[in-house]
């Protein structure tokens, strides 16, 4: 089946690609359509992860899959949550990890726990659509640690496995995140076929 994988960020592509590689669908990128995604207006992860997809399957006829996802930093009310790619105007990863940082400024690292979440939506031409969510706990760090990943990474810390995301092999990434697990109840949906 082709698929198109609904984003614009290339680190979700890449995670996405990896994690759905036992079901040998074949993978159609968005720029292969000249395809914008919607203006994200809803109100939860599961909200954009849907007009995402819905808004792609039908301009392209084919099933599309969408990812949204964020940070929810408790001592921060939840924020920045489904705005974590605008977080605070900031349109580029390394300031919005400084603007983030910025705000937590004097939260003791007990006060600094937070989640990512990532809901991801299937959606097929004919309005149908599925959607499966994950979430990883953690801790935001008062200081980047690693290289590798995307966004936050490098500020969130996962306390059992002692390193940050960034620190992280990607296959170790792919068996941890928020990402990692919906993709697990995705492929689970998926071992039989289809689900009905
Ligand atoms: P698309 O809508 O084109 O898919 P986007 O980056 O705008 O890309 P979102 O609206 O879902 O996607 O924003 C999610 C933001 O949350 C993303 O830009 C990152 O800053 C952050 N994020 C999500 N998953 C992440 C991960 O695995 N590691 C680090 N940051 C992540």
């Amino acid at each position: 089946m082709q698929v198109v994988i609904a984003t614009s960020n290339p680190g979700k592509y890449r995670e996405l690609a990896r994690g759905l590689e036992p079901l040998g669908w074949e993978l159609r990128p968005l720029p292969d359509f000249g395809v914008e995604l919607p203006e994200e207006t809803g109100t939860t992860f599961e909200d954009n992860a849907l007009m995402k997809a819905a808004t792609v399957a039908q301009k392209t006829r084919l099933p599309a899959l969408a990812d949204d996802s964020g940070l929810v930093v408790d001592a921060l009310g939840g924020e920045p949550g489904i705005y974590s790619a605008r977080y605070g105007g900031r349109t580029n990863d390394r300031d919005r990890n400084v603007y983030l940082l910025e705000r937590l400024r004097g939260v003791p690292p007990e006060q600094r726990t937070a989640r990512f979440v990532a809901v991801l939506a299937l959606a097929y031409p004919d309005g149908h659509v599925e959607s499966y969510r994950g979430e990883v706990e953690g801790v935001i760090l008062e200081a980047p640690r690693g290289e590798g990943g995307f966004g936050y990474d490098p500020l969130f810390y996962l306390p059992e496995l002692e390193r940050t995301f960034a620190e992280m092999a990607p296959e170790e990434k792919a068996r941890h995140s928020h990402r990692a697990r919906a993709l697990a109840k995705l492929l689970e949906a998926w071992k039989d076929g289809p689900p009905p």
